[in-house]
């Protein structure tokens, strides 16, 4: 602080919202309006320069935040623009911490409203300060106080209206500034002109004025006099209230405009310079010291085809030079190899980064996304930590040429430390590498990714599920294997028994054998033999949940060998199990899925269209109008239930699992797996 007033120092805001309520064209509109770019480009056109990745352009989506730094007046503001899919959801969750405030672009379309809702809990939950930007504003004609009113039921913080739209033949060509109480029309790519307050205007004008005074008297007594004494309060102490409570958390100013348009974007950057917070404060809700060795959180990293790998970093404390040495929060070491400003995917070489500034740091590669870094060698001490979500869609990969391979083990390590919320699991028994992930879109540009930036391509397919097979009665064989070539021969002679074991029980071998009638040193290669067999039982499928009793045999003392035992098992397991009426096991999933409440029905017509079992429902902690339904659905059947729980909720539900048992598969559907297994090589 100088002189009483906080210090200009770089702030880092970020542009959040539901899905394509208009945050890339915002940041363009920005663009344009700080002078950064001579002319926005639109969405429709593809040339924002936001969402300039091939992906991005392909998909006409944001599927990564977008970064751009821009001067205003004589102040710095880096714009973090986070994808609004709740697939990539990760991206603003891992940005959001470090950002002085947040801008919330939203439609006044009650549709998104419960995507809305999700937003501004995030927000909430991190306890960024935060503007709402009514978007689209060109295109609305419901009242402003009716769609305030509709979007109050997403925040838990009041909304404070500080401006209503001028209408003129059912559109809304400017608005009133009630704060300021001036009026302004709007002016396509160009500020809007202050004009005098039109006739018949001033009653709306007094009336929305009084309401936003009144709820900022909630927090300020004084105010609450004035307005009872029919005082018209100061404009400073008006100003001095919006700001303070916006930092406080205690209302959410709305704004609003058009982005597209550029009508709007002046008011909300002037906003932003007077009331959003600085560093000093974000350092103060982070709980990290102003003093001591610089300091950055990186808030993601990409690999770009030609640069390799970047850090994206706000600098909390003091500053960095390319050369600096590095230690990160989990203790590795490393050195900055370059300081990149970045502008959508434009880069440039910047000789420090200061402190508050948000900037790329090239080739940390030891430094993970979420990680802070300091410099020197002392570690520092973690400042967020976000666990990724639980993935809810998976596809099988599979390499199109098998040359990739070892290609691909390490692009794909590089694309999940870009993005922490993809999953790589490997199940071998089932011959698959698997990606799991938020959704199909966020798996599909995951896979393009390797395709652009490493040059691997990968054929996706549906993951195959873990079935198995048991027996449902005792049965008992006797397996003999004897050949007779030439000098030496093979004998191995075993009785077997096996009965079912209950679900999860695994397989038990017992050796019953007296009098030696199998060897000592054999009885090993008997349960190797036995488990080799069960790896393909008669479904074709491996075979749980049995016991297997070694009962009986013989042995010739010079033929017997370890190899002739385990055959001699394998023939006696091959005959026994199909006498034991086997069945076919599915894997059960327990499910927890999370969804508003006016969708319980059409979620629970999901499980049930699942073959899954409702185990029951109850209101969500801490969640009014939300729901949980707990379920235990096939994993078979899960595929691709996120996709239709997301089109009955309007994106918002989801769910988790968690293997809980196998339970048997019979009749018609049971008929369908063998089926497709007869056909798939044996694995
Ligand atoms: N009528 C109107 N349309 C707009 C305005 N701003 C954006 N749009 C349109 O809204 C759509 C989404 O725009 P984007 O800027 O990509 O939205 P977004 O929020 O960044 O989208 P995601 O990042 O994918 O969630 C595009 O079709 C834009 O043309 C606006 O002010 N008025
Ligand atoms: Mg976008």
């Amino acid at each position: 602080m100088a002189n009483g007033r906080p210090e200009a120092g770089p702030r880092c805001i970020a542009i959040v919202g539901p899905f394509q309520s208009g945050k890339t064209s915002l940041l363009e509109a920005i663009l344009e309006r700080t002078g950064t770019i001579e002319r926005a480009g639109r969405a429709a056109n593809g040339n924002m320069v936001g969402d300039a990745s091939a992906e991005a352009r392909a998909h006409a989506m944001s599927v990564e935040p977008n970064l751009a730094t821009v001067k205003f007046l004589d102040e710095t503001f880096t714009f973090i623009d986070c994808p609004g899919s709740v697939e990539f959801a990760h991206d603003m969750r891992m940005a959001l911490p470090v950002c002085d405030a947040a801008v919330v672009v939203c439609e006044a379309d009650d549709r998104k409203i419960p995507a809305l809702e999700l937003v501004l809990r995030e927000l909430e939950e991190a306890d960024i300060p935060r503007f709402l930007f009514i978007n689209k504003i060109d295109t609305a004609t419901r009242r402003i106080r009716e769609t305030l009113v509709a979007l109050q039921k997403a925040s838990r913080t009041p909304l404070l209206l500080r401006q209503i739209p001028i209408w003129k033949d059912g559109i809304a060509v400017g608005f009133i500034d009630l704060a300021l109480e001036r009026a302004f029309i709007y002016r396509e790519h160009a500020p809007s002109e202050v004009v005098e307050l039109p006739d018949g205007e001033l009653p709306r004008e007094k009336e929305a004025r009084f309401s936003m005074l009144e709820r900022l008297a909630d927090h300020d007594d004084s105010l609450m006099e004035d307005l009872i004494s029919e005082i018209e309060p100061p404009k400073d102490r008006v100003f001095e209230d919006l700001a303070r409570e916006l930092r406080e958390r205690q209302v959410v100013p709305v704004l609003i405009g058009s982005a597209e348009r550029g009508n709007g974007v002046t008011r909300l950057l002037k906003a932003l310079r007077h009331e959003a917070p600085r560093l000093p404060e974000t350092l103060a809700r982070l709980g990290v010291a102003s003093d001591g060795p610089p300091l950055a959180q990186v808030v993601k990293s990409l690999h770009t085809a030609h640069g390799g790998k970047l850090s994206i970093a706000r600098v909390l404390r003091g500053r960095f030079k390319e050369g600096d040495g590095v230690i990160g929060s989990r203790g590795s070491e490393t050195r900055i190899a370059g300081l990149l400003s970045l502008l959508g995917s434009q880069t440039s070489r910047i000789p420090e980064a200061k402190e508050g500034e948000t900037v790329g740091f090239a080739r940390l590669d030891t430094v993970a996304t979420g990680e802070c870094f300091a410099a020197g060698r002392t570690r520092p001490s973690a400042i967020v930590s976000i666990a990724p979500p639980e993935p809810v869609y998976a596809f099988a990969l599979k390499v199109k040429d098998r040359k990739d391979d070892v290609r691909l083990t390490s692009a794909l390590q590089k694309i999940v430390e870009e993005d922490p919320a993809l999953v790589i699991e490997q199940r071998p028994e089932l011959g698959e590498m698997r990606l799991l992930g938020q959704g199909e879109m966020h798996l599909r540009v995951a896979v393009e990714r390797l395709q652009s930036r490493f040059q691997v391509g990968v054929e996706t397919a549906k993951p195959k599920v873990g079935y198995c097979e048991t027996i449902r009665q005792p049965a008992a064989a006797r397996g003999r294997h004897k050949k007779q070539t030439g000098g030496h021969g093979q004998f191995g002679d075993v009785a077997l028994e096996v009965r079912p074991l209950p679900r999860g029980e695994g397989v038990i071998f017992e050796d019953k054998i007296t009098g030696g009638v199998v060897p000592r040193q054999y009885i090993p290669s008997v349960e190797a033999g036995m488990r080799d067999y069960i790896k393909r039982g008669p479904l074709g499928f491996p075979v749980v949940d049995i016991a297997v009793t070694l009962t009986d045999g013989s042995y010739h003392s010079v033929d017997s060998s370890d190899a002739a035992f385990q055959m001699a098992a394998k023939i006696a397991m091959a005959e026994a199990l199909p006498k034991g009426k086997p069945v076919l096991l599915e894997p059960i999933l327990a499910v927890e899925i999370t969804i508003p409440s006016e969708a319980m029905s059409k979620a629970s017509g999901l499980v049930t269209a699942r073959r899954g079992q409702i185990l029951g429902y109850d209101s969500r902690p801490g969640w009014e109008g939300w729901d949980v339904l707990n379920a235990m659905i096939p994993e078979a059947e899960i595929g691709d239930l996120i996709v239709e729980l997301r089109s009955a909720t309007a994106g918002v539900g989801t769910f988790s699992t968690r293997f809980d048992h196998m339970a048997e598969l019979t009749g018609r559907p049971a008929e369908l797996v063998m089926a497709s297994q007869k056909a798939a090589p044996a694995h």
